[in-house]
């Protein structure tokens, strides 16, 4: 819990307490908090830690009420106080506010003096244009609130790839408490490693129906949906469905292929094996009078015999991979182990949550040589940038810290705001101390695409830019990527050196795979990165990895792939051209 998110719930409070029409000495504290909070130095979660509640209590501005409440934030990561507070607002308010673009304040007027209810009354009067003319709202509110609907929608029926991975875990290791499995692993969309996931399938190997029972009292099951002696499924506290399939032993190749998917990749499986006299389903591949089962224990069996390599589960999207593995022209595609090190993170100079040692610790520990530290640059007030001259002593530190270091290096770096007009936000004489740098947009994003294609080549053509950070702008299911050329952005960047990062955040996930592909396919350099905030967030390498591969990236094509040494040389090389 970063100071960052418990000034987010502070100024919830306060709004929520506003609506509800409460005292405002009451409403002014929590203001008073938050405030004060987003220029304190140190992070409650380490004040906690070192010195427990009391610590905590002595905070400037943290009274005895309030207290309570961040204490129970820090030990819990939630609060009480705060679900209460949504759940006694007028019906509807909870729900609207969960739509990109819509305040409290819009919320409890749709729901009070619109009379909606829910997110289809809403609909209704945005059809109608009862909105328009209001108090407020034009004809561009309600376009926003359109389009807050779409990516709300697409936000309840599809999770994070980290949601999802958290709920397939421990649903596995659950039942691996109470069970024997010969087998047991996770298929559908979350083994493809897709952006988002509809619902988590997993697949057992094992003929004991007592499973069964144990899958639907899970902690995690909120409802079963359907209980049967082969597949269930259930609504899990992580806010999403889970299936169960249980397998017969002999068949889990041809159940883990059939599961994995893609429903259009197993289309064409199917084909290629009618053609060659089989017959593919979930229970085997037959020959065609349906009789004789050849072998499909694995999945490598199965796509052998169809005279395929092996194809990973990650391009399993029906998009060139079965003309590729009968051509024996497959990449060779990256993996975790050719990592490395991180090229994207904060640390408590600006937004982040750990100091640099503490991250460096944590990157060390992973096995990799290095990690940059690339703290947000001064113009990003939202997320503490820092000046030029607080650069200075953190280039200091880094070099005293590197001094100790053995098979390591922390990296100077920084993600340096592009402003609008493709220039950076440091000048090149500071950008120079660094050992690398990230530009990203985080500011104005409306803007015509031309004039934004311009704006990322300029700062493209910078020699001291090595990295462009998330480079669309999207949080995926809450806000739209800006749109730009991205051909004459792969052009630049394949011109003078530039990276494109693959950021690996599962909010994020930004080049997306189709963009990799087509980077790649311009023989465009990427590099992975976490954008971590804390040492916590340094696993979503992963998320990462899986885009990389699903844009059919290989090792070469990532540099962060590379020793520290040629990771060093070519941001010389950019530097000198
Ligand atoms: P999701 O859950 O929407 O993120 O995507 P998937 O791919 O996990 O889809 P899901 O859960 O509906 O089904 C899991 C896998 O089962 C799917 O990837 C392929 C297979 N499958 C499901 N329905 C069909 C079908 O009608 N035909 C074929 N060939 N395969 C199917
Ligand atoms: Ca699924
Ligand atoms: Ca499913
Ligand atoms: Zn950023």
């Amino acid at each position: 819990m970063t100071n960052n998110r418990i000034i987010e719930v502070l100024h919830e409070i306060a709004e929520l307490l506003e609506l509800k029409g409460e005292n405002k000495f009451k409403i002014r504290a929590y203001l008073k908090l938050a405030a004060f909070l987003s220029g304190y130095e140190r992070e409650l979660t380490d004040v906690y830690a070192a010195g427990g509640k009391d610590a905590v209590l002595e905070v400037p501005n943290i009274g005895e009420g309030i207290g309570k409440k961040i204490i129970e934030l820090l030990q819990t990561g939630k609060l009480k106080y705060l679900e209460e507070l949504r759940a006694s607002l007028p019906e509807g308010v909870e729900t609207f506010m969960k739509i990109p673009g819509m305040g409290p304040r819009t919320a409890v007027f749709v729901s009070q003096q619109m009379h909606a209810k829910n997110v289809e009354e809403l609909e209704a009067l945005l059809e109608n244009h009862k909105l328009s003319g209001m108090k407020g709202f034009g004809e561009k509110t309600e376009e926003k609130i359109r389009r807050g609907i779409a990516l709300y929608r697409r936000g309840e029926s599809r999770k994070y790839l980290n949601v999802a991975f958290a709920a397939a875990a421990e649903i596995i290791s659950e039942l691996k408490k109470r069970h024997k499995f010969t087998r047991i692993e996770y298929a559908g969309s979350l083994r493809r490693l897709k952006e988002t996931v509809g619902d988590v399938d997993i697949l057992a190997e094992s003929d004991d129906k007592s499973v069964m029972d144990t899958f639907t009292t899970l902690d995690c099951v909120k409802d079963v949906i359907v209980k049967g002696d082969t597949k269930s499924s259930v609504n899990t506290v992580h806010g999403m469905q889970a299936d169960l399939r249980l397998v017969e032993p002999g068949a889990w190749g041809a159940a883990l292929q059939y599961f994995t998917g893609s429903k259009e990749h197993n289309v064409l499986l199917r084909e290629i094996a009618v053609k060659k006299g089989y017959k593919l389903n979930e229970y085997g591949l037959f020959t065609a009078d349906g009789k004789k089962k050849t072998e499909s224990a694995s999945e490598e069996e199965i796509y052998g015999k169809l005279s395929l390599d092996y194809i990973p589960p990650e391009l399993r999207e029906g998009s060139g991979e079965i003309e590729a593995a009968l051509k024996h022209a497959l990449p060779d595609l990256i993996v975790q182990e050719d990592i490395k090190g991180d090229l994207h993170s904060h640390s408590s100079y600006s937004d982040g949550s750990d100091e640099i040692s503490v991250m460096a610790a944590s990157a060390k520990k992973m096995g990799y040589k290095y990690l940059a530290i690339t703290d947000h640059s001064k113009s990003l007030k939202v997320a503490h940038g820092i000046d030029d001259k607080t650069m200075l002593k953190k280039i200091k530190e880094i070099d005293e810290l590197n001094k100790n270091q053995k098979g390591f290096m922390i990296l100077k770096g920084t993600e340096v705001d592009i402003l609008p007009d493709g220039s950076l936000d440091y000048p090149d004489e500071l950008l120079a101390k660094l050992d690398i740098v990230i530009g990203s947009i985080h500011m104005n994003f409306s803007m015509e695409p031309a004039e934004m294609t311009e704006r990322l080549i300029r700062a493209i053509n910078n020699p001291y830019l090595n990295i462009i950070g998330h480079i669309s702008g999207r949080l995926i299911n809450h806000r739209e990527p800006y749109e730009f050329d991205y051909e004459e952005v792969f052009k630049a960047a394949k011109k003078t050196g530039t990276a494109l990062e693959i950021n690996a955040n599962p909010e994020r996930l930004d080049l997306t795979d189709v963009k990799v592909k087509a980077a790649v396919g311009h023989g465009v350099k990427l590099a992975i990165g976490t954008d971590s905030h804390g040492t916590e967030q340094l696993g979503h390498m992963m998320y990462g990895i899986g885009v990389a591969r699903r844009g059919w990236a290989t090792k070469n094509d990532v540099i962060n792939t590379w020793d520290l040494d040629k990771l060093l040389g070519w941001v010389a090389k950019k530097r000198k051209a």
